[in-house]
This record gives structure tokens, sequence and C-alpha cells, in this order.
């Protein structure tokens, strides 16, 4: 049977506007890659040899699937699970498990006359991708030469930052470019080094990219963001976002933005967590960190909470978070741990127990339990995770508090996951979705290292096994991997250079059609749908550094390298 070697489209995506897919087909405006629509969804990269394998079929009146092999043999058969339709795929999709099928090679699964895309079974399937995911953090330094055959370029973005709102410049040079576009956020930025770290706490040795060196470059950059008295600058970018220019040549002037709580309690947690990890190697380095989150903290302690808006002038992105409490939380758990002083334990242990949150419609604050998220915006998780890591500095009440607080968000996961079309668990398909996903896959790693309960484990698989191509619009969502990946990211060197950088996690579908390419090809589709491969649709399409970076945690996580 000749394997799916024709070039893949989106028909699946667009075939309700007959109009679009005309005009598309004769211009092919966006490049989008002409494929017979898929009904067999499997990992496009493959399964390690003896790890579980699903794979997710479009339903079908046939109830058994085959795997063949290279040489078109069948070598494996099986019938299809009962169909599940959820609200997020809305589609009724039935799970195939071959995970008993443990013979080496290439293969793809038959069902009828549909065929999957190849993929593999075998060992170290997945030390590319873990090598391309992480050097997707060095080629998106800011302000220094990058060596890359493809995406090097001269330093970038080396003029002084004008401090907002005065005629001050200072010189603050470094940090990673956000995502899609060139600013450097210190809110994005903390939650991708808690996870390299964290990746790094889980594998230190892995010879082909140092993983230390690579955050410190971030975390030396936080430092130059601090003002004298301990708050932490919101950002620095440009005023508005530019083009699709590579970052070289984006010669506007930069501007810091105002501090805001959120950064500074971020900074603090991040800066206290890593100061651990270079006492060994840079004890001065070490204490610089320490002694900068103590003093973010302090600024805390001693200000009223300043919530970010952008100015007028300035429109880059916001990343505004009117819940500043699990921010907090994070920064004391982790100086507590950092420095074994009581105080920060108790702020920490009353945050957690009188825990408020504004809804999202802004009424009255309302008691609530901490939501344990790894989100950007909800980072109480790292705080949590930080202590229960430091089990003999707390009681075991609070140990076994804790505890109970991720395992109850893991079980409702699983809840979720076991009447999910393909295995996901996320409920709510919003911008960044797959980070979301692997966020969850994160809390279900935790919770599987808190307990050794197999379930935890296999599920966040599940949540990888989706991010390579187990989804309804069959892609695989990693630049350069798979037999069809993400090829037109918003993400301005690729743009710019028209060659797509491999070893980025696009941000993935996001049910609210929040830019005009969402709103033109996604109406009326079910939330996993609302996905399309096209550089302007930034919030299905881009990538960014706190995507990528559970991605990285979760393959470590997972014992794939
Ligand atoms: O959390 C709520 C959820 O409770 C609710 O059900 C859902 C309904 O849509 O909304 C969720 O909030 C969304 C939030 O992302 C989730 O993280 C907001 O609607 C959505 O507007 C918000 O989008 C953020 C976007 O900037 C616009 O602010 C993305 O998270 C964030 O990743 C993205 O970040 C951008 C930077 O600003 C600029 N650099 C690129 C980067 C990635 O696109
Ligand atoms: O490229 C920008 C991307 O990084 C942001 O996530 C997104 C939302 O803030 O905005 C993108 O910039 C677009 C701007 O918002 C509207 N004009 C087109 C810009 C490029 O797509
Ligand atoms: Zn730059």
């Amino acid at each position: 049977m000749h394997l799916q070697t024709s070039p893949t489209s989106h028909f699946s995506n667009l075939h309700n506007n007959y109009r679009d897919l005309l005009y598309l087909i004769f211009t092919n405006k966006h490049n989008i890659k002409i494929m017979k629509e898929q009904n067999i969804f499997i990992n496009q990269i493959g399964y390690a040899t003896e790890s579980q394998k699903f794979g997710y079929v479009r339903c079908h009146k046939d109830k058994e699937f085959y795997i063949k092999d290279e040489k078109n043999q069948i070598v494996y058969s099986g019938k299809l699970n009962a169909p599940k339709k959820d609200r997020v795929a809305a589609e009724d999709i039935c799970t195939i498990d071959f995970s008993d099928f443990t013979q080496k090679g290439k293969f793809s699964v038959c069902v009828a006359d549909d065929v999957s895309f190849p993929f593999e079974i075998g060992e170290n399937l997945f030390s590319d991708l873990y090598y391309k995911t992480l050097r997707y953090f060095y080629l998106s330094r800011c302000g220094q030469k990058i060596e890359d055959k493809d995406f090097g370029h001269e330093p970038c973005h080396t003029g002084k930052a004008l401090i907002y709102g005065t005629k001050e410049e200072i010189d603050v040079q470094g940090g990673w470019h956000d995502a899609g576009d060139y600013g450097r956020y210190i809110v994005a930025g903390t939650k991708t080094c808690m996870d390299l770290l964290l990746a790094y706490e889980a594998k230190s040795s892995f010879e082909k990219f140092d993983i230390l060196d690579e955050v410190r470059f971030e975390l030396e950059w936080m430092l130059q963001m601090q003002r004298p008295d301990g708050a932490l600058y919101h950002k620095i970018s440009c005023f508005k976002f530019c083009g699709f220019i590579e970052p070289q040549d984006e010669k506007e002037q930069i501007v810091l933005a105002p501090i805001s709580t959120t950064a500074t309690a971020d900074f603090a947690g991040c800066a206290a967590y890593a100061h651990t990890f270079y006492k060994k190697s840079d004890p001065e380095f070490a204490q610089k960190l320490l002694d900068a989150a103590i003093k973010a903290q302090n600024f805390i302690d001693s200000n009223p909470d300043f919530i970010y808006t952008n100015p007028p002038e300035i429109t880059t992105g916001g990343y505004g978070d009117r819940n500043i409490t699990d921010e907090k939380y994070f920064a004391l758990c982790s100086l507590y741990a950092a420095t074994k002083d009581k105080k920060y334990l108790e702020k920490a242990i009353d945050l957690f127990q009188n825990y408020q949150e504004i809804p999202r419609d802004g009424t009255e604050p309302q008691k609530t339990e901490m939501f344990q998220g790894f989100g950007w915006g909800s980072v109480a998780a790292y705080g949590t995770e930080i202590l229960l890591k430091n089990k003999e500095l707390i009681d075991s009440n609070l140990y076994q508090t804790l505890k109970k607080a991720i395992i109850d968000r893991a079980e409702k996961l699983l809840k979720i996951s076991e009447n999910a079309c393909f295995g996901t668990c996320i409920e709510r398909v919003f911008w960044g979705s797959n980070g979301h996903v692997c966020d969850e896959a994160h809390l279900l790693l935790l919770a599987h290292d808190l307990t050794g309960k197999k379930e935890y484990f296999d599920v966040a698989k599940k949540q990888f096994d989706y991010i390579l191509g187990c989804n309804p619009v069959n892609y695989c969502y990693v630049t350069g991997f798979g037999s069809n990946p993400t090829v037109n990211p918003h993400h301005r060197p690729s743009g710019a250079l028209k060659k797509c950088m491999p070893g980025m996690l696009a941000g993935g579908p996001a049910a609210g059609l929040h830019d005009a390419d969402a709103k033109k090809y996604l109406q009326g589709k079910s939330p996993l749908n609302c996905y399309i491969d096209v550089v302007g649709s930034y919030s299905t399409n881009e990538v960014a550094i706190y995507w990528n970076s559970p991605l990285v945690y979760v393959i470590v996580k997972l014992g794939l390298v």
C-alpha cells in the first residue's frame, strides 16, 4: 500500500468554505499543503518500543485495524475501541491500542483503505526533537551574534533602553525573544526558566546542549531588568511590533515598560530557585540571584500592588494578570526553600489558605482553592512543587495538604482524558493551548512522582502523542518533525528568511478566533479544529519560549531521552 507521500492540505479545515477553497487551490496563497484528509491519527515521530501506543481513528464502519511494515506486510491487527465524542473535538473518534506491538521498524496503521502517516517503533526516537526544541532557545537569544547556518545573525537590539515615562536611558542586554515577536517579557521568561531547570533537575546529562548555560543567559538579562528598589520592569520591547524582519533589522527605540508585581514576584520565585543550580559552578552568580530575589520580595512587602497594563504608547504583548496571589505564593515558597527563613513560609501558607480570586468578569474576589497551574498567568504549582521537593522543610500536615492539591487536580485531568476523543485533558481550548496541554502533562508527571500511580504517567504520554499527531487536524505541531508538521509559524525570523526554524511548538488551536485568519478560516470549527497553519494566525500558529519549555520538561520526564 502506498504510504502517504503526497503533500498535505487543510481541506478538512476549509471544505465548508468552498469559495475560499477554490481561491486557495488556484493561488495556494498561504502555501497550505494539499493532503487527502486523513482519518487515522498517530504520533508522527513514533513510539518507544515498550511504551503505550495509542492511535485514533475518525469513526469507521470497519472495526479492524492493521499495522503494515515498510514492505506492506500486515504485522499486527486489532480492534477499534468504541467511539467517544467530547466537546473539544466534537466528533466520533475510536481509539486503537497497539501497546503490545513491540517490533522495531517503520510502520503505518490501516483501516479499510485509509492509511496513517508512517511512524517508527524503537529506541531513542526523540533525541533530535529534544535537541531542536532546546536549540530554539539559543536561536532566540537577543543582543548577541548567533552562529547558525540558517538562522545566524549579528547582535540585535543593542541600543540603550528608554525607561518609560522618563528621559533616562539604560543599557539592558540579552534575554530570549519571547515568541514570534522580539519582545522580552519577565513573566514569560521566568516560567520558561522554571520548566527548563525542572527538566535539568530530572536529567542533567545531555551532551549536545547545556541547559544551565542557556538559562543563565536569560537570568543575566533578568538581573538587568531589576530597578535599584527591587522592582522588575514588566518587559523590554519596541513601542510596537515590527514587521516580519530579522531581529537585527529592528532599529526602533527600545523601551522599558513600567514595573509590575507579577514580574517582580515571578522573578523572585525563579531567581531564588535558580540560584541553587549555580552554587557549585559560580557561587558569586548564585548569591547575586538570591540577593536579587530577596530584594524583589522586599519591594513587594513594602509597596502596593502594581497590576500591569500597557501604557497607550506601547502596543506589544501585555501578559496582563489581575490575579497576582499565585505569583506572590510562588515567590514565597521559593524563597523559603532557598533561605529556610520561616517568615516566607508563613506568608505562603496564609496566601494558600485564604486564597481569593477575581473572576473573569472583574466582580468581587471570591474565596476559592488556589488553582495549581504552570501557565504564564497561573504559577502556583511551581511554588507547591518546590515545597513538595523540600519535604524535610515543611511539616507533614502541610506536605499532605499540598500533595492533595496536586493529586486532586491530577484526578480531574484523568477524568477529562478518559472521556476525551484524543485523550486530551484540556476542557477549554484557548490561545497557547498546546503549551497548556504540556503544562497539564507537567502536573500529571508531578503527581506520578508523588504517588507512582501509572495512570498519571500514561495520560501525560497521551498529551505528548496529541502534540505530535494524535489530533483532529493531523498535525505534528512541532516544526520540522513528522509527516505533516507546522510549516508556516507566526515567527518573524522564519518569515523574514522564508525558512521554517525547526523545533518550535506551535501555539495550537484557539477557539477564541482572535486573529483575522482564524476568523476567516475557522468559523464553526470545533475547538480542537480551530488551528490554521498560516503565518498570519498568531493566535493559533505563533511559537513561544514558554510553550517549548514545558515540552522539554515532558520529553525528559517521560523518559524519552
Ligand atoms: O485563561 C482564560 C480561560 O479561563 C478562558 O476560558 C479563556 C476563554 O478564551 O481565555 C483564557 O485566557 C486567555 C489567555 O491567553 C490564556 O492564557 C485569553 O483569552 C487570551 O487573550 C490570552 O492570550 C494571550 C495573548 O498573548 C494575548 O494577550 C496568550 O495567552 C499569550 O500567550 C500571548 O502572548 C503573546 C505575547 O503577548 C506577545 N508575544 C507572543 C506571545 C504568544 O502569542
Ligand atoms: O506578531 C504579534 C504577535 O507576537 C502577538 O502575539 C500578536 C498579539 O499581540 O500580535 C502580533 O502582531 C500583529 C498585531 O497584533 C496586529 N497587526 C499585525 C501584527 C503581526 O501579525
Ligand atoms: Zn533582539
